[in-house]
């Protein structure tokens, strides 16, 4: 392609709602276009890219033994009416009318497209497992669209949903479905860690979020270097302080004046703050939201409360809970703000964090004003209605599998793989007939990637100051060949040689052939990321190039052969 006749607008400013790197230079190379607020279309480079990622995916799909349909991104209400889904969701699901008033949707997802396909199409045990897939335009109404491609309203999404006759084969499928993601990451350029969603699932996961590093992600992960160890740090399984053995000392309660926080006690008594313990108090409420009961959460006094693990403990929900009025809390159950402790309160459900339970002689609040309690034990002097893991696991705290420390960072959500098990077979009658002519269920799985979301996450993981770094298998070209002076015969002869020969070659590959000052055109080589780029200047009269990878610094001089042959050899290891 020559870039002289190329549509590409790059941009030098870009609007002020581009945050992050990638939403930035998306748009600054001109490779998406803003429609509006969250709907992008792609132009020419950008559907290169996106186009390619598609393939890597429909390569590894088809080897993992799954067929590609198309199915529409339209679907009639009837359908999630069947399933219960079309009251379940709310502005988000993308609701439309045709010219008679039906009711339709833009497809968000099509767990139940495919199962009604599924459900006409498979009679017999002898026709699984199938895995069926598409790569289809979804449509989700967000809030707030942002970022980009990261989080917008209209995306392109490969999903895929598997169909066992039972959960072993499910198992199967999973695993497979699983391989083939790491696969398709893998060779798109990702770090990404399959975060396990299910932390303490009984039985194995039922589901993995496939995360792309990177700080500006939604999701933050904590994650082993040492072992596959992946979490969400809301659902990471911690590993408790080993018990101790220390003889019970005497209570023996201290006036502590002001010592309201755990850095004022510790500080005050000269303990460190694991020797202390944590109060926070909370108020839930019902289905109703009636007021229901008063919470005081007990945790080792340097550690942060996991409010995912705290609801999930009292088997509520997320907003059914909120921090309590510590005054009327007082007046209920004997708690006193910023001295509160767990022995003496009543009318109020403890829950305490098992960690508590094996160590020794701890200072807590006295529940009396300015006032703090020593060698407080477990067993002896309180019990907990409820002790479980109610910590967040934090950055150096070891690794619930290996025991190495732990590290945190963010994560792009880039894969879902799920074990939906007969949730939709069974409300939409999706089954087949076994061997003795028996019906079942289908058991199903679903796995999606988000394909222009994996675009902008290559971006965010692949760039630098000067623009983005292309990983050679989803770059929009493989090589760029900077012609300094178009109008000078020698150069321009040898640009061409060159470019024939690595088109000839199956390389694709970009002419800068434009009327431009060559520091416009380095800059540009740059920002549009292309891996490799061949300066053809001065020296072509003597059959000397230089050669520079979008991903080094190093500029290396070599004869178009060389140039030729080493570009060849680079796309051939990488695409
Ligand atoms: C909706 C709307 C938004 C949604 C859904 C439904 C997310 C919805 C979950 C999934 C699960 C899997 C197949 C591919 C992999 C992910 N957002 N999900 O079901 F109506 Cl508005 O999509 N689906």
């Amino acid at each position: 392609m020559k870039l002289s006749k190329a549509h590409i607008k790059t941009l030098r400013e870009v609007p002020a709602e581009a945050e992050i790197p990638s939403h930035i230079l998306l748009l600054r190379t001109g490779m998406i276009r803003k429609l509006a607020s969250g709907i992008y279309g792609f132009m020419p480079f950008g559907w290169r890219s996106v186009r390619k990622i598609e393939e890597i995916i429909r390569q590894e799909m088809d080897a993992a033994g799954a067929q590609e349909i198309h199915m529409s991104a339209i679907q009639p209400a009837e359908l999630w009416q069947e399933s219960g889904r079309w009251s379940a969701y709310g502005p988000e699901l993308w609701r439309i009318k045709d010219r008679n008033g039906r009711d339709f949707c833009l497809g968000p997802t099509h767990e139940e497209i495919f199962t009604d396909l599924v459900r006409n199409d498979i009679s017999s045990y002898r026709q699984l497992p199938m895995n069926l897939y598409q790569i289809q335009t979804k449509y989700r109404d967000e809030a707030r669209p942002r970022f980009g491609l990261m989080r917008s309203r209209e995306f392109i999404m490969k999903d895929a949903y598997s169909f066992d006759r039972d959960f072993a084969g499910l198992d199967q499928s999973y695993d497979n479905m699983y391989r083939a993601y790491e696969k398709i990451f893998t060779r798109c350029g990702l770090t990404f860690r399959a975060v396990d969603a299910d932390t303490g699932a009984i039985g194995g996961s039922n589901s993995h979020e496939f995360t792309a590093l990177s700080e500006v992600g939604e999701s933050e992960i904590a994650y082993c270097e040492k072992c596959a160890m992946a979490a969400t740090t809301e659902r990471a399984e911690c590993v408790d302080a080993p018990a101790e053995d220390a003889p019970l000392l005497a209570l023996s309660e201290v006036y502590t004046p002001g010592t309201k926080t755990i850095e004022e006690v510790a500080g005050f008594l000269g303990v460190p703050q694991e020797r202390t313990i944590k109060a926070l108090l909370f108020v839930t409420y019902d289905d109703e939201g009636e007021f229901k009961e008063y919470v005081a959460a007990f945790i080792r006094g340097d550690r942060e409360l996991n409010m995912i693990k705290l609801v999930n403990a009292l088997g509520i929900p997320e907003h059914a809970i909120a921090f309590a009025d510590e005054a009327a809390m007082g007046a209920a159950t004997g708690s006193v703000g910023g001295f509160t402790g767990p022995i003496g309160l009543h009318d109020c459900k403890l829950v305490v964090d098992s960690e508590l339970k094996g160590l020794r002689n701890l200072v807590a609040g006295a529940n009396k004003e300015d006032h703090h309690i020593k060698n407080v034990n477990y067993g002896r002097d309180y019990e907990g209605d409820i002790v479980t893991d109610i910590k967040m696991l934090r950055e150096g705290d070891p690794c619930p599998v290996c025991g190495a420390p732990v590290k945190h960072t963010r994560g792009i959500e880039v894969g879902q793989v799920f074990k939906l098990g007969t949730k939709y077979s069974q409300a939409m009658n999706a089954t087949y007939k076994d061997e003795n002519q028996e019906d079942h269920p289908l058991v199903m799985g679903c796995y999606g990637i988000g394909v222009t979301r994996t675009l902008a996450a290559i971006v965010e993981q692949h760039h630098d100051d000067n623009g983005i770094i292309w990983p050679v298998s989803v770059a929009p070209y493989h090589v760029i060949i900077t012609l300094v002076k178009p109008d000078d015969q020698a150069q321009r002869q040898t640009a061409e040689e060159i470019y024939d020969q690595l088109a000839a070659s199956g390389v694709e590959v970009l002419l800068d052939d434009r009327d431009e000052r060559p520091g416009v055109k380095f800059k540009d080589a740059d920002l549009l990321g292309i891996p490799l780029r061949i300066t053809v200047g001065k020296r072509a009269a003597e059959g000397i190039v230089e050669y520079k990878l979008r991903r080094e610094a190093e500029k290396t001089e070599k004869t178009v052969a060389e140039a030729v042959r080493e570009a060849i050899a680079l796309v051939a290891a990488e695409k």
